[in-house]
Parts: structure tokens; C-alpha cells; sequence
């Protein structure tokens, strides 16, 4: 039922009701026409004081038109509802389809993980972990280990020395005489540490690096026992196939002396890059303790007996990963280290 005065408003209505950007827009409209001083509810309110013969006609136009504007609103509320929340959520980055962030992972530098992995081998074997100081005296360093006086590596120029008889230890094996001068036979013990030497740093020097000693004292120990160990060793550490073959050598500290070369493990003999053509790969020295050795922690040499070895733990990553230069462990250029992850 149309009514010329009920028209203009609706007009005026259905343009604002189009032309309202948000919910907000809308609920001005609502208010504008339907809200208690509305227009159109002043009309229906003031129906009283029209002619009688007017009233109806007006009457129901402004309820028509009440009723088609409620619709309108209420159809455009909710799509404008929902772009309004889509917003939102756009405004706070709030994409809950993402997927999460993964946080940076660690990894263990190579040495640690060289360094556990012959901890544990060696763990496995009964052997238990001992450490000891990095400052030493002279005599646990070099005498008691029957280096002799005038041995070049108590040289100044070999040895960091911090007084006239102490020094940064070159080895770890101060810290067996210390175990064997506290404990009776049988030992089984593995020292891993820190030991200095005067080097200036280069591809295969470094003043500081890790080493990794072991040491097995008591009664009828033999070489065939320090063969049977390292091969055991070995084979963990460098694959099953892995052979070993020892060389004579000498060290003041035991007697007789050997360092043990690992079949390369690359080329399995045949000579490559890594062996240098060699086949064979250096891993470790070792030997039987020299009984001057076991009388100066007070055991007797013709009642126990012992062998000792030690590698470089440096020296084995180098090989393990195919690293050619010593510094790489410790530059610590996050660009070598995540290769490790
Ligand atoms: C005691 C008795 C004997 C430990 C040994 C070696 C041979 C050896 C080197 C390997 C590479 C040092 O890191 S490196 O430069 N070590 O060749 N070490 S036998 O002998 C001992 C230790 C302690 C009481």
C-alpha cells in the first residue's frame, strides 16, 4: 500500500540502508528510521493527528515499509558482520591454517659427539670416566711418567708453562697417575680432557685440543688384551669391516710402544684422497705401561702389569667427517657446526 509521504522515506531509507559501509553505518540507519525519535516511527506515532480518512492508508504504508526496511538491515547486518571478523583476524595475523613455527634447533659440535661416542664404547666395556686438572706440576706431567729431563717436550718452547713447576698439562696422563696413586689394581679407567700445547694454530695445530686416554692395569694384562680392545674399538667406531694394524714405536711412557693405523675406511685399502694414497689411517698410539711408570704410583711391575693408549679427538672428527683443517672446531662458524645437526 503505497503513500506518496511513506515513499520518499522509504526511498531516503533503502539509499542509506546501500550506501552503509559497516555494521556501524547500519545501526545509524536503524536508529535514523526505527529507532524511538525514528522518522518513520514519529510518522506511525503521529497517526493521531491526521484526518481519519488519511489515517489507514498512511497507517499501513508506514508499516510496510517498517517491515521491508527490518528486513533489509537485518540481510545486510550479517554479511557486514562477517567481513568486519574477517578483518579482524587479517589485522592480527591470526591465520589459524598456518602451520606452527618450528623453533631453531641445536646440535652437538663434533667433537662432542665424537668425543661421547668413544666414551661410550669404552663405557660399554666396563671402563669408568675419570677428569682431572688442567693445571699440573711438573712431576705429574712429565716425571712420574718417566719422560725424561731433557726431553724436548718440557721444552719452553713445547710446554706452556705458568710457573718453574707448573704448567698447562700436554696430555691427560697426569690425571691416570693421580687414579692409580688413589685406587689399587684392577684399574679400567677413560680420561677425556683438555691439553695444551705451544703450537702456533694452523690446519693440523692448535695450542688447545681434546684427547681421549685409556688404561687398563692388572695382574696378566697383556698386549693381546690392548689388541683385542682397540679392534673392538675400532670396529664401533670406523664400521664392522674396520681392520687395525699396530706399528712399533716409541714413548717414554710405555714399553714396548705402538701406534695403531684403522684400514681407511673410505677406500678399504686401496689408497684414496683421505688416506693419501696409504691405504692405512693413523688413529692412536699406545703401549704397554713402562714398569718405571708403575713403581712411581707404588704398584710392582712383577705383579701387575698395564696398557695405555691415546688419540686425539680432533684427529678422529677430522677423519670421521672429511674435515682438512683443525680450526674449523673452533671457530665456531655456524654455517660448519649446523652440518652436524
Ligand atoms: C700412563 C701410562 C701411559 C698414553 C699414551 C700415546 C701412547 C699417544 C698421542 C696420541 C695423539 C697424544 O693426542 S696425541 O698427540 N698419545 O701416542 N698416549 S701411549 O700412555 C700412558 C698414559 C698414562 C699412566
Amino acid at each position: 500500500m503505497a503513500h506518496p509521504r511513506v515513499d520518499a522515506i522509504l526511498r531516503e531509507a533503502r539509499d542509506a540502508v546501500a550506501a552503509a559501509k559497516s555494521s556501524a553505518d547500519l545501526e545509524q540507519v536503524r536508529v535514523r528510521f526505527l529507532g524511538r525519535q525514528g522518522v518513520l516511527t514519529q510518522l506511525l506515532r503521529s497517526l493521531g493527528g491526521l484526518a481519519p480518512e488519511e489515517r489507514p492508508a498512511v497507517g499501513a504504508a508506514a508499516n510496510e515499509a517498517k517491515r521491508e526496511l527490518e528486513g533489509l538491515l537485518e540481510a545486510r547486518l550479517a554479511g557486514a558482520l562477517e567481513a568486519e571478523r574477517r578483518a579482524e583476524r587479517a589485522r592480527g595475523r591470526l591465520d589459524l591454517t598456518l602451520p606452527g613455527r618450528r623453533p631453531p634447533r641445536g646440535a652437538l659440535h663434533p667433537l662432542t659427539r665424537v668425543h661421547d661416542e668413544i666414551i661410550a664404547i669404552f663405557a660399554g666395556l666396563g671402563f669408568s670416566v675419570v677428569e682431572g686438572p688442567e693445571i699440573e706440576t711438573d712431576y705429574y706431567n712429565f716425571e712420574a711418567l718417566n719422560i725424561p729431563r731433557d726431553h724436548p717436550a718440557r721444552d719452553m718452547q713445547d710446554t706452556l708453562y705458568l710457573s718453574e713447576s707448573t704448567l698447562l698439562r700436554t696430555h691427560t696422563s697426569p690425571v691416570q697417575i693421580r687414579a692409580m696413586q688413589a685406587q689399587r689394581p684392577p684399574v679400567r679407567i677413560i680420561v677425556p680432557g683438555k691439553v695444551y700445547r705451544r703450537d702456533v694454530a694452523d690446519m693440523s695445530h692448535s695450542p688447545m685440543f681434546h684427547q681421549v686416554e685409556g688404561l687398563a692395569v692388572d695382574r696378566n694384562i697383556t698386549m693381546g688384551d690392548l689388541k683385542g680392545t682397540l679392534e673392538l674399538f675400532a670396529r664401533e667406531m670406523f664400521g664392522r669391516g674396520s681392520r687395525i694394524r699396530f706399528r712399533p714405536s716409541f714413548f717414554p711412557f710405555t714399553e714396548p710402544s705402538a701406534e695403531v693405523d684403522v684400514l681407511c675406511f673410505v677406500c678399504r685399502g686401496d689408497g684414496c684422497r683421505l688416506c693419501k694414497q696409504g691405504g692405512w689411517l693413523e688413529i692412536l698410539g699406545s703401549g704397554m705401561v713402562h714398569p718405571n711408570v708403575l713403581k712411581n704410583v707404588g704398584y710392582d711391575p712383577e705383579e701387575v702389569t698395564g696398557w695405555a693408549f691415546g688419540m686425539g679427538i680432533e684427529r678422529i672428527a677430522m677423519l670421521k667427517y672429511g674435515i682438512d683443517d683443525l680450526r674449523l672446531f673452533f671457530e665456531n662458524d655456524v654455517r660448519f657446526l649446523r652440518q652436524f645437526a
